[in-house]
């Protein structure tokens, strides 16, 4: 993204497309008021407002049709999540009406928005720091309560092993730095540079054993139904659900394609997948399905493979769990022995997924790192295992000036454009 194309006005929806009761259009840069203006019915009341007050008025198009009741909020630089001049349009929550009102504001002078422009904008100004953005995003993608909790002391915690380590880094660039301009020699005569060295090296290497991988965290734990078909799946998929999603019968092959869908346990979003069962099929479309579900079995977090009267010798694969369904019928006293039609052992079986999740969740009890920046620690426990060889004592403090440049932009200091692209671009468009 050019330095141009950051001043430019830019529009996108804050909130999720589809149909909703309301929906929030954000147009920010120099010209956002003067934009939002010429589509609305009382332009003298955005224009005066000195900001934060919710004003009712009405979108219309260029012949002045009406086209939605909408309530407009002004922000004034800088006060304002971006910094700049900022209108939020609150209108309903209508596919035609939000298209309508994108069209009508880019026809006036404003662009859509790219990924994660909005926060970059917060960012260049100041008004948000990537260990906030961090926050803010996790925060956003919690699969919990207890971790929506513990978002902001994970971050904290992350940020503040970075700065330690950032600051040793800085101690000793300056203290070689002071060997080249003080010194007699051009040899390394660092005092102490093999500890610090060593010192840094296992800081390092502990705050990447101790993160957990940021892509693991989906904002839901994933919890498949598998095992032969008619034992109950679909039923028990349903009875967790407490609404008829998955068709039942008696005949055996009667789920052809997986289904998902959420609940929420006791804080925690959970993603139930039930598949089909699980035989040598005996045409293609069947096996197509069986694949499939095996697939989203293997991604699951938690896989309960479900046994009925007629397999109950079953054996679980490893990673799975044996969820005895039909205990109805021959009064299985196994653990985890269910009805879906009684619902007898349900409450069992919730009270075990609980736990269950407990445990995930307890997996992402610190803070997480994305592949991106594990590569550049990795980068930096390389360049300071390179120069424990060094004698030059410049190529000992360009090296070491390299190290601290990596972790300074992790931090978010003197990031360079290509880093600050990587980190909004995965954002989505509107944030
Ligand atoms: N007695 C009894 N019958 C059950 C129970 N759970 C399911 N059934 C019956 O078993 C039959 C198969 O149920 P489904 O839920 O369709 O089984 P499924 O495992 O999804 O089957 P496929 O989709 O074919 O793989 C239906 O007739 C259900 O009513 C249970 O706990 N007790
Ligand atoms: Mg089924």
């Amino acid at each position: 993204m050019s330095l141009s194309t950051l001043h430019d006005t830019i529009c996108a929806l804050s909130t999720p497309p589809g149909k909703s009761a309301i929906a929030v259009m954000r147009i920010t840069g120099s010209d956002a008021i003067k934009i939002s203006a010429t589509c609305i019915s009382d332009p003298d009341k955005i224009f005066t407002s000195r900001g934060g007050d919710s004003i009712y008025t009405n979108v219309i198009d260029e012949n002045k049709n009406h086209i939605d009741d909408v309530i407009v909020t002004v922000f004034r630089a800088p006060h304002s999540y971006t910094g700049e001049d900022l209108v939020e349009i609150h209108t309903h929550g209508s596919t035609l009406i939000i298209d309508l009102l994108q069209h009508l504001l880019q026809s006036s002078g404003a662009r859509l928005a790219e990924a994660g422009e909005f926060s970059r904008r917060a960012y260049m100004n100041g008004k948000i720091s990537l260990e906030e953005l961090e926050t803010l995003a996790l925060r956003i993608d919690a699969s919990s309560e207890r971790s929506l909790s513990k978002v902001q002391s994970f971050v904290k915690k992350k940020y503040e092993r970075l700065r330690l380590i950032y600051a040793s880094l800085i101690a000793l660039l300056a203290q070689v730095n002071a060997q080249i301009d003080f010194g007699e020699s051009d040899h390394v005569v660092v005092d102490g540079l093999e500890e610090q060295v060593k010192d840094l090296r296992s800081s390092l290497q502990l705050y990447i054993d101790q993160a957990s991988n940021r892509s693991a965290n989906k904002g839901y734990y994933s919890i498949a139904l598998t095992g032969p078909p008619n034992v109950g799946k679909s039923s028990l998929f349903n009875a967790l659900l407490k609404y008829e999603r998955s068709i039942v019968s008696d005949i055996p092959g009667t789920t052809r394609d997986y289904l998902e869908a959420f609940i929420i346990l006791d804080g925690f979003r959970i993603k139930l997948i039930d598949t089909a069962g699980l035989r040598e099929a005996s045409e293609e479309i069947e096996s197509i399905g069986i694949a499939l579900g095996k697939s989203a079995t293997e991604e699951a977090d938690l896989t309960l493979r479900v046994t009925d009267p007629e397999v109950r010798g079953t054996s679980a694969l490893q990673g799975e769990v044996l969820l005895h369904n039909k205990c109805d019928l021959d009064n299985c006293k196994l653990p985890l022995s269910v009805s879906a039609i009684t619902n007898a052992g349900l409450d069992e079986l919730l009270q075990f997924l609980k736990v269950q999740l407990i445990n995930f969740d307890s997996q992402f009890s610190g803070y997480s790192i994305s592949d991106s920046e594990r590569s550049l620690i990795t980068e930096v426990l390389r360049i300071l295992e390179k120069v424990m060889s060094f004698d030059d004592i410049t190529l000992l403090a360009e090296d070491i000036r390299k190290a601290s440049d990596i972790i300074a932009s992790l931090l978010g200091y003197n990031i360079g454009e290509d880093s600050l692209n990587h980190i909004f671009m995965k954002m989505c468009i509107g944030k």
